[in-house]
């Protein structure tokens, strides 16, 4: 197996280079032209939740400005732009009447998206649950689920005639486990027997949107959901009870998401914890999908003997995350390895970047660590699809600096850098490089 690409690889034709972004930590308006309030409006206008805080009221204002991003994104020989739909824009309490004013503005964008040949591939749920629905239980409550299948259908009877690519969750693991049991994210709760619940809802969600998109489609619709599955890897390949930790590690995260989705099954125990479950949300959450998205930053690193923090040698990003790039190989071919006799569709990686500190300095940001953190990654996802995996895009994260959730405006991953004050953008070193790559479809060393 060969760990280094050829020095000029071309990734696969029609191969998609995208950035991805989520409405609540780039648009602002927070309380513009009808939109209801959110989870993350109320969390983070609560004293003590978010780094200094800050919260995203204003954010990037890409609401005002989403024309001068999509310019940008279209400047960076992008194809593809990764967005989500703020449920309470369009619908400000998550159920009964839809706001079209809010409507609109996505109109706009999907129009502005097109003109600019990037293809749309939109997520209906990016974390900003309307408060109302909140108020009876957020995703606690099934009625919830049925709901945001509801608010699924009409986005895509809205939108599917312009828009082929649906996710319907982003991450529900941290939903669930920095929402619901740790109380880092909105709603801020500590409850594991509430985040178990969650869980399971959140796939049935994701299984109930997905045959109510289907139905609203009148034209050809692919869906997915995008998961942040780490590869568990061993701290010590040679110690055998490193490596068995590891692969139960990577065991108990399957159970938790691939299992269900691809295969219709919880892993062992998993069920035990959720309270409310009927005999037929399995069969609802194993719905066949087109797409799945891989979001990767970090491997996780597990041993019986102490681990050392940080490993020695070894580069950690601004939020503490190690740099670690051949494990998203590894993650890509397991999952394709594990999963090839079950339903698995093709893969995008729909996440993937660094947060460090940026310096603009006559204009221009240089961030060799982030072009590297791009570069390494990307090489990695090449090898993969040299492996047989059935990889058909790259997303980095961000387009731009945004609000990251609890950190604020403090920790950068963007491609574009934002003056939060201006509001001016200046494209980082490492967004140039990127173009270069999209723009050729192949990574030259
Ligand atoms: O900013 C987040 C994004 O909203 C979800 N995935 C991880 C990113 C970096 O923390």
């Amino acid at each position: 197996m060969n760990d280094r690409l050829p020095a000029n690889f071309v990734f696969p034709r029609d191969f998609v280079w995208g950035t991805g972004t989520s409405a609540y930590q780039v648009e602002g308006a927070w309380n513009a032209d009808g939109k209801g309030e959110s989870i993350w409006d109320r969390f983070s206008h609560t004293p003590g939740k978010v780094a200094s805080d800050e919260n995203g009221d204003v954010a990037c204002n890409q609401y005002h400005r989403f024309a001068e991003d999509i310019e940008l994104a279209r400047k960076l020989n992008l194809n593809a732009y990764r967005f989500s739909i703020a449920w309470p824009r369009v619908q400000p309490g998550g159920r009964g009447a839809f706001n079209e004013a809010g409507m609109d503005f996505y109109d706009r964008k999907i129009d502005a998206l097109l003109r600019a040949g990037l293809e749309p591939y939109i997520t209906l749920y990016h974390w900003d649950l309307p408060q109302e629905l909140q108020d009876i239980g957020g995703w606690t409550n099934r009625e919830v689920c049925k709901l945001f299948a509801d608010y699924a259908a009409k986005m895509v009877e809205r939108y599917g005639d312009r828009v082929k690519f649906w996710t319907t969750f982003n991450e529900p693991w941290c939903t669930t486990f920095l929402g619901y049991a740790w109380g880092i994210h909105a709603p801020g709760l500590k409850d594991d027997k509430a985040a178990a619940q969650v869980a399971h809802n959140l796939l049935l969600a994701h299984g109930l949107a997905c045959i109510a998109a289907r139905a609203a489609a009148q034209q050809a619709i692919e869906l997915g959901i995008v998961l942040n599955l780490t590869i568990t890897e061993p701290l010590h390949p040679q110690n055998d009870e490193d490596v068995k930790k590891a692969e139960a590690g990577w065991r108990r995260d399957c159970g938790y998401y691939l299992d269900p989705l691809l295969r219709g099954v919880y892993g062992p125990g998993v069920t035990d914890d959720i309270a409310e479950i009927e005999p037929e949300d399995l069969a609802i959450i194993n719905q066949p999908m087109d797409y799945l998205g891989i979001n990767y930053y970090m491997r996780s690193v597990v041993s019986n003997a102490p681990i050392p923090s940080p490993i020695d040698g070894h580069e950690y990003t601004q939020m503490g995350w190690e740099v670690y790039a051949p494990a998203l190989r590894t993650l890509l071919t397991r999952i394709d390895k594990d999963y090839r006799d079950a339903y698995l569709p093709k893969i995008y990686v729909t996440e993937n970047g660094a947060a460090f500190e940026d310096k603009l300095v006559d204009g221009v940001v240089d961030d060799p660590r982030r072009l590297n953190y791009l570069a390494t990654h990307i090489e990695q996802v090449g090898l993969a699809i040299a492996d047989g995996v059935d990889v058909q895009g790259y997303f980095a994260w961000s387009l731009l600096d945004n609000f990251e959730w609890a950190e604020g405006y403090a920790r950068r991953f963007g491609i574009i850098y934002v003056d939060f004050e201006s509001q001016e953008r200046t494209v980082k070193n490492s967004g140039k490089w990127l173009a270069q790559v999209a723009a050729a479809n192949s990574l030259q060393r």
